[in-house]
């Protein structure tokens, strides 16, 4: 019998095309509406798979790679990978892969995007033409600059996480006369050694920053790294923005800063729990919602597809995939033991 790759959700035809060139069979599996199966359904396909392509708004926990001994690898739709209990795919043998790279410049625009629009209230502003009120209401929808404005203040950026998609929001700022400052503790090197980039340890970032924009990862050491503690830090007339993952950001905690207006507005791409928002979120006037949509463009992920469907195919043929996270799989007896060798 040959073996199968399961996509379990709405591939983008670029990596499909991939697949069907690299004559590998695949099975997918979805509902009418594109929607993807239940645990149950999962495990029930992956006993007849030897590789999953996941996708990142969807938990792969332990149970789900314990039920095939054979599985052969997991290739992750996203650059984040929290979604994928890493520790016990390495202590099983199961190699995890991701799309770093291909969505770096599209996630970076959608911050900026949200940025601007979050300082300048541009939706609220569209709403309010669209409805027809502007000629008899009073509302002038006043914003926060972003460049040095009238006064000629260059304003603070505050970047927590200085990876990939952190120093291409700090490219993004130069046209704006921003000074900007960084945090990220393992990368402390790179930002002192970054021209145009200062960096501060995180409290006195969140004081300084007119705008703070999250670019880490969602580690046990990033969650809740912005809570009521650090918000009271923050200034009155901060902006925050959040295109990383939401468990980075205390939700309740950002609510009633919001409310109190401890810092001006939030800007947030990611949540929490998502698809659920924290109940009084969006009723808020100062904040933009956007449905996780950081790298959602058709050409970004089209190559996420393909870069996901290159690792799968790399893993069912038992061979070293490019986008490895978890390389001390391979040579383990974890991992030879499912590949049969
Ligand atoms: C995707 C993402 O929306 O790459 C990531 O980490 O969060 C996004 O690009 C997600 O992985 C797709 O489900």
């Amino acid at each position: 019998m040959s073996r199968k790759i399961l996509v379990p959700w709405v591939m983008p035809e670029m990596g499909r095309a991939v697949l069907k060139k690299a004559k590998v069979e695949v099975a997918f599996l979805h509902g009418p509406r594109g929607e993807m199966p239940d645990t149950a359904t999962l495990i029930a396909a992956i006993l007849k798979s030897d590789v999953l392509i996941a996708r990142g708004d969807r938990a792969v926990p332990r149970k789900v790679m314990n039920a095939h001994p054979g599985l052969r690898g997991i290739a992750n739709y996203g650059v984040g990978y929290n979604n994928i209990d890493i520790a016990s795919a390495t202590e099983l043998g199961i190699p995890v892969t991701n799309t770093p790279g291909v969505l770096t410049e599209t996630t970076a625009d959608l911050a900026w995007a949200l940025l601007m629009a979050t300082a300048r209230r541009v939706p609220q502003a569209h709403l309010y033409t669209r409805s027809g009120k502007w000629p008899l209401g009073g509302k002038t929808f006043m914003g926060l600059d972003i460049g040095p404005g009238g006064s000629n203040r260059s304003k603070v950026l505050g970047i927590i996480g200085f990876g990939r998609i952190g120093q291409a929001v700090a490219r993004r700022s130069r046209g704006f006369k921003m000074k900007v400052i960084a945090y990220d503790p393992p990368l402390k090197a790179l930002i002192e050694a970054t021209r145009g980039v200062t960096y501060r340890d995180l409290e006195d970032l969140l004081r300084e920053s007119d705008f703070v924009s999250i670019h880490c990862p969602l580690t046990a050491e990033t969650h809740h790294l912005l809570g009521p503690k650090e918000f009271k830090l923050m200034k009155p007339t901060a902006v925050l923005i959040n295109t990383a993952r939401g468990p980075i950001v205390d939700e309740k905690a950002l609510l009633g800063a919001l409310q109190q207006k401890k810092i001006a507005a939030a800007g947030l791409d990611v949540y929490e729990k998502e698809p659920n928002l924290t109940p009084g979120l969006s009723r808020l006037e100062n904040v933009v919602l956007l449905p996780h949509i950081g790298s959602a463009t058709e050409d970004t992920r089209g190559q996420m597809a393909v870069l996901a469907a290159k690792n799968a195919i790399a893993m069912l043929r038992g061979k070293r995939p490019k986008n490895i996270v978890n390389p001390e799989v391979f040579g383990s007896a974890a991992y030879l033991r499912r590949i049969g060798e």
